[in-house]
């Protein structure tokens, strides 16, 4: 393989970073970063200069050592002092480097400040709220840093990235590339805008003046940490992290085309090529095209226009029946953030929560609610700080008094309230009769049979205070199964009884999935969207289950959180 301009460049990056890290003197690190960027932004190729023998020390920045250092890489593909550092540096060091968000400035202040080497110490560290205590750090990094722990260790040679991680890698590049000169639009495409649950690789398109700029703009982003290909038009690279990203440049022209190409799905991508062959046209990422002449390809919207198809959102490109819709003009009009008028499935600290209950409904009028409810866990869930009923009750008397402080907002009074083994609730009914509403789910004995737990489910539903059925299937992504129940007969029991269906936005949780959402649908049930808020930043998640709701074709009628507060109160409350 031929050694390129930017191996050069990375490899002495990668020298200085880890000097740096090892508290090395500023001036030799300093000496490092210089000449890979000389290298980086020399025109010619500098493997030819050291085949043609010429003096490298003419070069700016460059002295005799690095000279030797440069043909090195030339002649061999390495830099022995690279492997030397890497030789000395313990591999859990260089393992931290790889969580995103965590440069080497920042691995560095780990280090020194905490004497922190590996990941496990460093989740410990961040559990324990002491990195956000660093300088330069704060709880949103912290934060990151924990999940980034998480994701690595679970999708472990799995390949594919949950949304919610690939979303704060690929946003932050999405800005820094749009940042660019001569930059006009930078957009994701793929399963990432498709809001699929996880994503296998990110595809970013741009328009811009010259192709050439934004791609080395491209490889020189900090959290690249290999370059798999660079051209004018199409670039991969891996980040920190491992997602790889593959960048387009577009011509403005055929934008609109190359969006619909790019996002796929592949599936939906074969139908609407097969119509317009019907037609007598030819779709491809360039355009639409009637012979050799392209009669569209400016924007997504004249392209399925040339097809008699109304615009199509990203989410529902699947291949499910969208087509034939927009066809018939019989396409969902998608909930969206707007719509969304509360939350109910909020944690405090009275549970395993982080904040009070002021808190928590401050920050939900903050985002615009006009209520929340919230649903501490019952004793049966210990681990997570259940309550007893007087404890329940106590903190029924507190949201009174709350609600007198707190105006502006309807906080109701819940409970998550636990299905016991034998599908009894963890709560008498003489307290539960004292609730606005009860989530309801399932934390114990998961390893039952369908039939079982089925029946468990459906029992529990009897209780005429049983209001929502929380994270229905219990699956955690990448880390739990759900457990085996039949959907079908707990979403007509469900039907039957006046219950409610919740949709747990946790980007961990997802459940209800997009099938499962349609299904609902289908059958007539309604969904609430939750976002099971342990903290403040939590209620965020709310997009995350907007996503998954409108890849499973909800509108806003099915979605009981987009009522007024003294709707919503009807649809929930179950004729007693
Ligand atoms: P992923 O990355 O596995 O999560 O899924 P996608 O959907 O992002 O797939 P990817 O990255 O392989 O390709 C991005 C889009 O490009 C894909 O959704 C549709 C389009 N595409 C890729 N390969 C083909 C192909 O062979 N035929 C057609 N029609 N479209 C393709
Ligand atoms: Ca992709
Ligand atoms: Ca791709
Ligand atoms: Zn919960």
């Amino acid at each position: 393989m031929a050694i390129r301009n930017d191996d050069i460049e990375r490899i002495f990056s990668e020298v200085a970073d880890m000097l740096d890290i090892k508290g090395e003197n500023q001036f030799r690190i300093r000496s490092y970063r210089n000449a890979a960027r000389t290298v980086g932004s020399l025109s010619r190729n500098v493997v030819d200069m050291v085949k043609e023998q010429q003096d490298l020390t003419k070069l700016p920045g460059i002295g005799k050592d690095l000279a030797g250092k440069i043909r090195q890489i030339c002649q061999t593909g390495r830099l022995d002092l690279l492997e030397q550092l890497k030789q000395e540096m313990p591999d859990e060091l260089l393992a931290i480097m790889d969580i995103p968000g965590l440069g080497p400035k920042r691995v560095k202040t780990i280090y020194n400040e905490l004497d922190i080497n590996n990941p496990e110490d460093l989740k410990k560290a961040a559990q324990e709220h002491r990195i956000s205590k660093l300088p330069g750090f704060g709880n949103k990094i912290e934060k990151n840093i924990l999940e980034g722990i998480a994701q690595i260790e679970t999708s472990a040679g799995q390949g594919r990235i949950a949304l919610a991680f690939a979303e704060r890698i690929i946003e932050p590049l999405c800005e820094y590339l749009a940042a660019g000169q001569g930059v006009f639009e930078v957009v994701q495409a793929g399963s990432y805008r498709r809001r699929m649950e996880t994503v296998g690789d990110a595809d970013i398109l741009v328009t811009c003046r010259d192709g050439a700029d934004v791609m080395d703009r491209f490889v020189g982003y900090e959290d690249v940490v290999d370059v798999i290909a660079k051209g004018h038009t199409k670039s991969s690279a891996v980040l920190r992290g491992g997602l790889q990203v593959d960048l387009r440049v577009v011509p403005q022209e055929s934008y609109g085309a190359a969006l619909i190409y790019f996002t796929g799905s592949k599936e939906h991508n074969v139908a609407i090529r097969k119509i317009a062959v019907e037609k007598g046209l030819k779709i491809n990422e360039y355009g639409i095209f009637r012979g050799k002449r392209s009669i569209a390809g400016r924007t997504e919207k004249d392209v399925y226009r040339k097809i008699d198809l109304p615009y199509i959102e990203p989410e529902l490109r699947e291949n499910r029946g969208e087509i034939e819709a927009g066809l018939t003009g019989r396409l969902p009009k998608l909930v969206s953030m707007d719509d969304i008028r509360g939350d109910l499935h909020i944690h405090t600290k009275w549970s395993d929560g982080r904040y009070s209950i002021e808190q928590m409904a401050e920050r939900a009028k903050q985002i615009g609610y006009d209520y929340i409810g919230i649903a501490d866990h019952t004793q049966a869930v210990a681990v997570a700080g259940g309550l007893k009923p007087e404890r329940l009750l106590e903190q029924l008397d507190e949201i009174g008094r709350i609600r007198k402080k707190v105006k502006g907002i309807t906080i109701l009074k819940g409970s998550e309230v636990d299905i016991l083994g034998d599908g009894r609730l963890d709560l008498p009914d003489e307290v539960l009769a004292r609730l606005d509403f009860t989530v309801c789910s399932i934390h114990s004995q998961f390893g039952l049979s369908q039939n079982e737990q089925t029946q468990r489910i459906i029992r529990a539903m009897d209780n005429r205070y049983f209001n929502i059925f929380a994270h229905p299937t219990g699956r955690r992504l990448g880390q739990r199964e759900p457990y085996a129940l039949d959907m079908e007969r707990v979403m007509k029991a469900a039907k039957q009884r006046g219950i409610i269906l919740e949709l747990n936005a946790n980007p961990d949780r997802l459940d209800l999935n997009d099938i499962h959402c349609r299904m609902a649908k289908e059958l007539g049930v309604k969904v609430i969207i939750n976002t099971d808020a342990h903290q403040l930043d939590d209620l965020d998640y709310m997009r995350f289950g907007l996503y998954q709701a409108r890849r499973g074709w909800l509108e806003a009628v099915d979605v009981v959180n987009t009522r007024k507060i003294g709707d919503l109160r009807k649809l929930i409350t179950r004729k007693k």
